[in-house]
Parts: structure tokens; sequence; C-alpha cells
């Protein structure tokens, strides 16, 4: 076949992935921060010495999408893990987690706020879909109030279940880390956002200054019951109301939350 003498490249998957196709539903959000992901370590030349640690959850199979070294930890243990590389060779290893609202914010609470108290030199991606996912769309500590799921059938019910686990908020209020920023990726405008957050997240760690977290409000159409175009609207509609987007703590930056004294 004939090729156009002008072909040219306008849009290249970043080498920080493989080829291996991924498994994800359709309209899965998983692989748009894979891919942000991914940039943040091309754009850095990080990707010889980078670690990733990925739990159980949907993205349990990242470290066949990732092109660096990829270490399995057990449900909610991905902090403690990925402390456990960084100090061991806190010089040269870039060391990032990848984990579910139902492992950081569930299971994995007591390593979240520990990893964030001691200000580890590590960048933890939060993928907030308001549900566990992996095991079919259980509510999860994050499902909204009213929100449907497979175990709550009728809607969460805060009197019963509490309400949702506002983690950029919570953490904001420690002394430890060091940069925390709510992300969503349902629009463009949104993915650009977050692709900024995630490199910046990324370069504080070579940079050396700290525990850096980005939560990314994310789509899950399957368990949802909604086409991926109706997912992205309910986050619009739903989601970022109850999750506002925006920097909770930026240390470098000034921005430090919380009481200040009366004057
Ligand atoms: C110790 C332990 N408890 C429970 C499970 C079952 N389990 C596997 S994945 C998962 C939920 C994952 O949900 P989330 O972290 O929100 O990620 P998602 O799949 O939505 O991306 C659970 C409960 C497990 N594998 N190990």
């Amino acid at each position: 076949m004939e090729r156009l003498v002008n072909d040219m490249v306008v849009f290249e998957k970043p080498h920080a992935l493989t080829d291996v196709p991924l498994h994800y539903c359709p309209g899965c959000t998983h692989g748009i921060v894979h891919r942000l992901v991914a940039e943040a370590i091309d754009d850095l030349g990080i990707e010889g010495k980078t670690v990733g640690v990925a739990p159980v959850g949907c993205a349990v199979m990242a470290y066949d999408y990732f092109r660096c070294d990829m270490i399995e930890a057990a449900h909610g243990r991905a902090p403690a893990v990925a402390t456990g590389v960084k100090r061991a060779d806190p010089e040269n290893l870039i060391v990032f987690t990848y984990q579910g609202d139902g492992d950081l914010a569930s299971i994995g609470t007591a390593e979240t706020v520990h990893a964030a108290a001691r200000n580890e030199n590590i960048t933890v991606i939060f993928i907030n879909n308001a549900i566990y996912g992996m095991t079919g769309g259980q509510m999860a500590p994050t499902s909204l109030p009213g929100q449907v799921t497979q175990t709550s059938p009728y809607g969460r019910d805060v009197k019963q279940c509490g309400y949702p686990v506002k983690i950029c908020e919570m953490l904001s209020m420690l002394d430890g880390p060091e940069y925390l920023e709510r992300v969503a990726v349902n629009n463009v405008k949104n993915v650009l956002k977050a692709k900024k957050a995630i490199r910046k997240a990324f370069q504080n760690q070579v940079d050396g200054k700290g525990f850096s977290l980005i939560e990314v409000i994310s789509a899950c159409p399957t368990n949802w019951g909604m086409t991926p175009s109706q997912a992205l609207k309910w986050i619009d509609d739903n989601m970022i109301p109850y999750y506002p987007l925006g920097v909770y703590k930026d240390r470098s930056a000034g921005l430090i939350p919380g009481a200040k004294e009366d004057k």
C-alpha cells in the first residue's frame, strides 16, 4: 500500500508503557491514569530507576503494563512495601504506589496515614472510583451517600454505614505530607490538570521533598451500571461536588491548611 509522503506521528505511546493490551473494561479510566504515570516517567527520564507497587484491585496486573520494576503488595499494604523499597536505596530509586480506594482508604487506611505522617519520599497514585471494582462493585469507604452498589441496593445509608472518607482533606491536617492534590480524568481539561499534578508528584520525589499523593476521581461504568459517557457525566454531577478538585497541601508553595492561631 502506498504511504502518504507527509505521514507524521502526532500521538505516541509513552515508552514507559509496554505493548501489552490493557484488560480494563470499556470506559474504565485506569488506562488514562496509566498513561499519565508513564508520561511522567518518560518526561523525568526515570524509567530505569523507577519501582512501582500495585496491590490487588483492578490494577493488579499493572506489572504487565509499566516498563519498570513492579512489586505486587497485599491488599492495602503498598505504602509499607514502597517505604521498604525506597529506604533500601533512597538516592537511586523512585518509588510509586498505584492504589484503589477500597485498598488505600479502607483496608490500607493506617498504612496511608502513617506513610504520610512519616513524610516518606514516595509518590502515591490513588484511584477513587467510589467502589470496589475488582470484586464486583461492593460499597467502598468512598461510595457517595445514597449511592447504589452491590451491597447497598437501596443506596448508601449514612446512618448505618457512615460517611465517605475524604482522603485529601484528612491527610492535609497532618504535618507530614508534602503535596496532596485531587484531580479527575473525565474530560480533556481535567486530564491535562491530572497530568501536571502526577508529574509534580514524581518531581517532588526526585527533589527529595517527600510524600506526594494524587487522588484521581475515576469512572467505573461496569460497576456503576452506566455507559462510559454516562459515567463521565456522573463524575461531574455527583463525585466532584462531593470531592472538590484542587490542591489540598503544597508545603513548598506555602499552602499548609489547618487551624490558625487566634490573633
Ligand atoms: C486481605 C484481602 N482482603 C480482601 C481481598 C479481596 N479484594 C481484592 S480486590 C478488592 C477491592 C479492590 O477495590 P479497589 O481497591 O477500590 O480497586 P478497584 O478494583 O476499584 O480498582 C478486594 C476487597 C483481598 N484480595 N485481600
